[in-house]
């Protein structure tokens, strides 16, 4: 593991700005649904930013809607952030109950690619404004801002807070890359760190010689400046030398009505080295992996894009701050195939 050496004055700039982009004032309740101690939760803005701006902070023990709904409306909570996973529990909790979340001002949504398919839903069904976070423990936070287009902030995760936040996108060779091109994201700034704590070989990797950090994040600018995640630079899976975006089918799999949220992942094959397996949390009944693999087809998805196999969960396994784990999924669907070669 490697150690992020932020230092007050770098959190300090980040809140104060943060809380401006946000428009937080002393009238602002921020519900902490996520746990506090993860860099988004605390500072993006946060309970940090929150209470730097003269707001106030109220904490939830947990981030289901019967925990945060029933605050939302004591509180008359303002703003709140989520990841993509519980944000999906939130829309699909939402029309069924009757809490008045009528205060909510403001959705925030970061820490993972959240879908355009559901980014699309969140101000009908909860009549706030929606907010793309786009952020890292090491520094840059990007967000969509409150007066942009419906199209910037469903279809984008912002763009640097900081007018001081210098973003490249460069390909495999360190060129750099023009608006539209898909590239990893290098950035420096004002609370950007210039290296991982006592980590010299490491940081001869992850930074550039003039101090840029690189990412591991794919990104595209598109031509206002605003980023649009396409995934981790390993978040792929490798087909047979056809390298399959998990994003991309996990996109296509949330446009169907019966399909919760789903995480892509890569299971091992003997003949193309990977095939890609889709985790997939059903809304209501579960539909067939048949019926899922053809509505794929029909979407346009390329043949070799349709995953091999489609696996049924009740919840996704969780990173601590709630994002989905996808080492465990690729570990948990490893170890189900290769029991069942022991069987057979
Ligand atoms: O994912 C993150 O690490 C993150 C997301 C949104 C973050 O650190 C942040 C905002 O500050």
């Amino acid at each position: 593991s490697k150690l992020i050496p932020r230092t007050h004055d770098d959190y300090i700039y980040s809140l104060r700005v943060s809380a401006e982009v946000c428009r937080l004032d002393h009238n602002s309740v921020y519900l902490a649904a996520l746990p506090i101690a993860h860099n988004y939760p605390l500072s993006s803005p946060g309970v940090l930013g929150t209470l730097y701006a003269g707001g106030r902070v109220v904490l939830a023990s947990g981030g289901s809607p019967d925990e945060t709904f029933p605050l939302i409306e004591k509180e008359r909570v303002t703003i709140t952030g989520l990841v993509p996973p519980l944000a999906l529990i939130w829309l699909d909790a939402a029309p069924a109950r009757r809490d008045d979340l009528s205060s909510l001002q403001v959705l925030q949504v970061g820490g993972a690619k959240f879908s355009a398919e559901a980014a699309r839903r969140v101000t009908s069904v909860f009549g706030c404004k929606l907010q793309q976070v786009y952020g890292m423990a090491e520094g840059l936070v990007n967000y969509t801002r409150l007066d942009d287009p419906e199209d910037t902030i469903v279809h984008t995760q912002g763009r640097p807070m900081s007018p001081f936040d210098e973003i490249k996108i460069v390909d495999k060779e360190g060129r750099e890359l023009g608006p539209g091109q898909t590239g990893e994201l290098l950035t420096r700034g004002p609370y950007t760190i210039r290296g991982y704590y006592k980590a010299e070989e490491h940081n001869a990797k992850a930074f550039t010689e003039d101090g840029f950090y690189r990412t591991g994040d794919l990104v595209k600018v598109n031509s206002s400046g605003y980023l649009i995640v396409e995934g981790r630079a390993k978040d792929q899976i490798n087909r047979g030398g056809e390298k399959v975006a998990a994003e991309e089918v996990e996109n296509h799999l949330l446009a169907h009505p019966a399909v919760l949220d789903a995480a892509v992942v890569s299971m091992p094959d003997q003949f193309l080295g990977e095939r890609t397996c889709a985790y997939v949390i059903p809304r209501g009944a579960a539909p067939a992996q048949a019926e899922l693999q053809s509505f794929l087809r029909e979407r346009g998805l390329a043949a070799y894009k349709i995953p091999d196999r489609v696996e049924m969960v009740e919840a996704f396994p969780q990173t601590g701050v709630g994002k989905v784990s996808k080492k465990e999924l690729r570990t948990a669907i490893a170890e189900k195939m290769s029991a069942a070669k022991n069987i057979t």
